[in-house]
């Protein structure tokens, strides 16, 4: 039986409705067909409400709105298009515990995480860009930058929002019009969004967010309306967009999927080093594209650094994600949880040393404990495949070009922690990786002016800062 003293975050301050239809042109409409999909809070299998599923007709539609609206949208002074960015900006920030709390029950990520990472970030990424849409003659484009047109974005279950910001918050600055799919498992902080739209007094189809599967979100990539495609999620579907792109006259960003390494080298300080390693694969319960999620450590301490690691997870409070002690989360889907297990058992079946903390798992909901594996080999589908959940694959080295060679050794390229207080070496790694970020002594550490994106199967194309604006401007 699961127990725990909770000290949970209110559930009443949101206010979620039974069924939600598409928005578009800054209404809410019903779908064309029938369709519906139940969302699930994945701590406790409860249906949160129901999303109406957008068809080709529904998109057809609001690429429609996209497209009526964007002379006016592009036609604005920066100074105007910012007005609206700052006030959305401001909106989040003013509801920001509502919509923390939201995305933690639609997503099972712990309400730490969702208050202090995810919705500070987002509000900073409206900031940040909002800053730049009256800026953009002198950011280096040219002194006329011209918008795309209609951008049609499709994004991930595990940073909702914060994907969402990623995307619309560019986009708009420079004068695009979007039509935003969420993923399936997590539309209702993207619905709530749509709300903070009209709060905003955003003109009508400036932003239209359609609810639905893949099918939905093939159909908005393939629509001919589309000037502009942005994608995060698997490499498999990112693989899958950029063939049925090829040819087409739209401009492509994909941010795919990781296999990053954590490397540690034996000066570095251990405590710091093993917080750096949690935060790295625990953080999100590891549905985290950048996740540190092979460690790499140097022989000669590695003894020393997996006896603290063991010790510090055996401190992870896993449980009620609205629950402010906790530190791992649910799961996010049925689907991600088999997931992971495939994967997990495939590591025990070819050989590494599978060790979890006592962990109690509650009896409803989605749930993986953290886990390590010892005796990893770069052959074992763990050290090469991405899991996407709590799950560390150990790996050693003895010297720097070993830790290179084996950190570069993956078909992914997204990022790369280095943990060592030799600044030469540091600068050394960093230049050696094949890795769109490389953390120095820290890890999955974000800021709306630093472009992110991939090498190789990690995608191509920058979001963040002024790179994150190329992908929006006809340069
Ligand atoms: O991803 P999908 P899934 C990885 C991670 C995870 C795996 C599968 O390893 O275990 O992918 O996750 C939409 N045309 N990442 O199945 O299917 C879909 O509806 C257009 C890494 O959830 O790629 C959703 O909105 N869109 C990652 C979005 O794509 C399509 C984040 C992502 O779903 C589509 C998520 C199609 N043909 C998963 N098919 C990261 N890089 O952060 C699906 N979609």
């Amino acid at each position: 039986m699961f127990e725990y003293a909770p000290a949970p975050e209110s559930r009443d301050i949101v206010d979620i409705r039974p069924s939600y239809g598409l928005f578009i042109n800054g209404e809410w409409v019903e779908p064309q067909g029938e369709e519906r999909h139940k969302t699930v809070n994945p701590a406790t299998e409860e249906v949160l409400a129901e999303v109406a599923w957008a068809g080709e007709a529904d998109v057809d539609r609001a690429v429609g709105a996209a497209a009526k609206a964007f002379p006016l949208w592009s036609g604005m002074p920066g100074a105007e298009r910012a007005k609206y960015l700052f006030r959305i900006a401001r909106i989040i920030q003013e509801r920001s515990r509502e919509l923390a709390v939201l995305e933690t029950l639609d997503n099972g990520k712990p309400i730490r995480e969702s208050r202090d990472v995810d919705l500070p970030l987002v509000a900073a990424h409206f900031f940040y860009y909002a800053g730049w849409a009256d800026k953009l003659s002198y950011a280096g484009f040219g002194p006329d930058p011209r918008p795309l047109g209609v951008a049609g974005q499709v994004i991930p279950w595990n940073f909702p929002l914060l994907m969402l910001a990623w995307k619309i918050a560019p986009a708009l600055a420079c004068g695009n019009t979007v039509v935003l799919k969420p993923a399936e498992t997590t539309p209702l902080t993207a619905l709530a969004f749509a709300e903070i739209c009209r709060q905003a007094d955003l003109p009508p189809g400036v932003v239209n967010i359609v609810t639905g599967a893949g099918e939905t979100g093939a159909a908005l990539v393939a629509h001919p309306g589309v000037d502009k495609v942005a994608f995060t999620g698997s490499t498999e579907v990112g693989r899958h967009i950029a063939r049925s792109l090829a040819g087409t006259r739209k401009k492509l960003t994909l941010e795919l999927g990781g296999k990053a390494a954590n490397i540690v080298f034996e000066d570095a300080p251990i405590d710091q080093a093993v917080e750096g390693v949690v935060n790295g694969i625990f953080f999100n319960q590891g549905h985290v594209c950048c996740a540190g999620s092979r460690l790499l450590v140097q022989e000669s301490v590695a003894a020393d650094l997996l006896e603290a690691l063991k010790r510090r997870l055996g401190t992870l409070r896993l449980g009620d994600p609205l629950d402010k002690n906790t530190d791992i989360g649910a799961i996010n889907s049925a689907e991600q949880l088999a997931k992971i297990r495939e994967l997990s058992e495939a590591g025990e079946a070819e050989g590494a040393e599978r060790w979890s903390p006592a962990c109690p798992i509650p009896d409803r909901g989605y749930w993986f404990p953290p886990t390590l594996f010892t005796g990893v080999a770069q052959s074992h589908r763990i050290a090469r495949e991405e899991i996407f959940g709590p799950v560390l694959s150990v790996l050693t080295f003895r010297t720097p070009a070993e830790a290179v060679e084996k950190a570069n050794n993956t078909p992914y390229g997204l990022s790369a922690g280095v943990w060592t207080e030799k600044g030469s070496l540091m600068l050394w790694m960093a230049s050696r990786l094949r890795a769109g970020v490389v953390w120095s002594n820290t890890f999955n550490r974000f800021d709306p002016a630093s472009p992110f994106g991939g090498f190789k199967e990690s995608g191509y194309g920058r979001e963040g800062g002024r790179h994150g604006l190329e992908a929006y401007l006809a340069v």
